[in-house]
């Protein structure tokens, strides 16, 4: 199976250059100007489009069990929809229920993840604590090739984690090499001030960002970075909503300490106005944690993501039709959170980012994709237009334009966060895996060709002595 791109610009994350890509077999083989075509390889047409690494999507839930619902999109759905967006890989997430192993939890995950028509690999999350999850942290990382460990900070009662289990994961990754993610909102406090407004009679989806104020993500934030500095662990912040929780991202970074962030393409351009809506399933679609913020907030985000304190950008993809949001038609608490994003991502970035002057189209690559790469290990493999690379490629028509409807989207849901959306710049072809998988608005999808995608531990940083002087603490006085 050969394929070769001619007479486009291939682009990534440090340099961009006019040059044909010849791949065979899944891996890119040759780049370069004017390549001799192969005979019987398959050609494609790129003049005047872009080359650039397919899109990597860290953040997705597919047919995730929560809020007593199953997510509507699933593993085949969900990146068959990527693809059309010119997204290649997803990053997804085992959610053990507390008291379930982690490694019961992975297997039904990648049993699930089977029927993926494009790559995907899993952060695993941590929300409980005891000898059986520390010793399954060990074979995820050694056997699985997981190297991230994800911790809910929100979600009181049902899969928070809190200090204590933080600490000890946060412990234990450092010592396998790993890195460690945070949903960083306080959900103590989210607990009580959904309940306050319940009792205030505050039931409609008005009242879901009232519950999560900014300050709830700004302290979370700040907790999680205090605990991985005392620990020596890297930390990335998902789905930073706020300007509250970017400072303190910042100040963190200032100091040195390896600290990352991820911006939804959703709060980079949707306000809690939404939920306001005079509709209850239009503002009950919105509900997702962190909300949908002020103005302000996406104006931070954005001038994150230009000066690098945000590294990368996702969706938290996790899609739940009306008549699951209805569940919360009279308390908002039982909205099932959650919103899609994962096919419009590219394009809503590309025309937002690129097009505005925010991003260039080299910055565009680094946080859609290579960020993304380098930050859980898979670089250069996935991320770059190199050879030797996985041929994952997206050919980007910067002068194609639609509306994003959710009448015509590839996503299983009702609804579009998006919607109405004007967008110039769309994915005229998507290679997987060394093969064609979408062009100009047609899916050609096998089910479970997608593979899983191991990522390797890093070097551990910090021996135990050097944590004992990092923390301060003297070593023991001979007496
Ligand atoms: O919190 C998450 O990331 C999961 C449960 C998806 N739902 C959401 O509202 N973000
Ligand atoms: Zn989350
Ligand atoms: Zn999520």
């Amino acid at each position: 199976m050969s394929l070769i791109i001619k007479g486009g610009t291939v682009v990534n994350a440090d340099i961009s250059k006019p040059a044909d890509v010849y791949m065979e077999n899944g891996i890119i083989k040759a780049i370069g100007e004017n390549l001799e075509v192969p005979s019987g390889a398959e050609v494609i047409d790129a003049s005047g489009q872009y080359v650039m690494p397919g899109g990597i999507d860290p953040h997705t839930h597919m047919q995730l069990p929560f809020m007593g619902t199953v997510a509507s999109e699933d593993f085949y759905t969900g990146t068959a929809a990527g693809l059309a967006g010119g997204t290649t890989m997803i990053i997804d997430f085992v959610i053990p229920d507390p008291e379930q192993p982690l490694m019961d939890a992975y297997k039904t995950w990648r049993g699930w993840a089977e029927k993926s028509c494009a790559d995907y690999s899993f952060h695993v999350a941590v929300t409980w604590w005891n000898e059986g999850v520390h010793k399954d942290m060990g074979t995820l990382v050694r056997e699985e090739g997981v190297n991230s460990f994800k911790h809910f900070m929100a979600y009181k009662n049902a899969i928070m984690a809190d200090d204590e289990i933080m600490y000890n994961s946060f412990s234990r990754a450092v010592e396998l090499g790993a890195i460690v993610t945070a949903h960083a909102e306080n959900g103590e406090l989210v607990f009580q001030l959904q309940k306050k407004l319940l009792e205030m009679g505050m039931t409609g989806p008005e009242a879901h960002p009232l519950s999560r104020p900014p300050a709830a993500e700004g302290e979370a934030a700040n907790r999680a970075i205090r605990l991985a500095e005392v620990i020596g662990v890297p930390l990335y912040l998902v789905h930073v909503s706020t300007k509250d929780g970017l400072d303190e991202i910042i100040r963190a970074r200032l100091a040195g300490q390896r600290v990352f962030g991820e911006a939804l393409a959703g709060h980079l351009l949707i306000d809690d106005s939404v939920y306001r809506h005079p509709d209850f399933a239009t503002a009950a679609a919105h509900v997702m944690s962190p909300p949908f913020r002020e103005k302000l907030h996406q104006d931070a985000l954005w001038k994150g993501l230009q000066s690098g304190s945000l590294q990368t950008t996702a969706t938290d993809h996790c899609c739940f039709c009306a008549d699951q949001k209805a569940a919360g038609k009279d308390d908002f608490t039982l909205i099932p959170n959650g919103t899609a994003g994962v096919e419009d991502r590219l394009a809503v970035l590309w025309t937002h980012g690129v097009s505005t002057g925010r991003l260039t189209r080299e910055e565009f690559v680094a946080v859609t994709s290579a960020n993304t790469a380098k930050i859980f290990n898979i670089y250069p493999r996935k991320g770059r237009i190199a050879v030797g690379a996985d041929a994952d490629i997206v050919v980007w028509d910067p002068e194609a334009h639609k509306t994003i409807s959710a009448k015509t989207h590839k996503q299983n849901i009702d609804f579009n966060i998006f919607e109405g959306m004007e967008v110039k710049g769309l994915p005229s072809h998507t290679i997987s895996g060394g093969k064609l998988r979408y062009k100009d608005g047609e899916l050609m999808i096998e089910k479970g060709d997608g593979n899983y995608i191991k990522r390797p531990a890093f070097q551990p940083m910090f021996s135990a002595l050097d944590l004992a002087a990092k923390a301060k603490m003297p070593t023991p006085v001979k007496r």
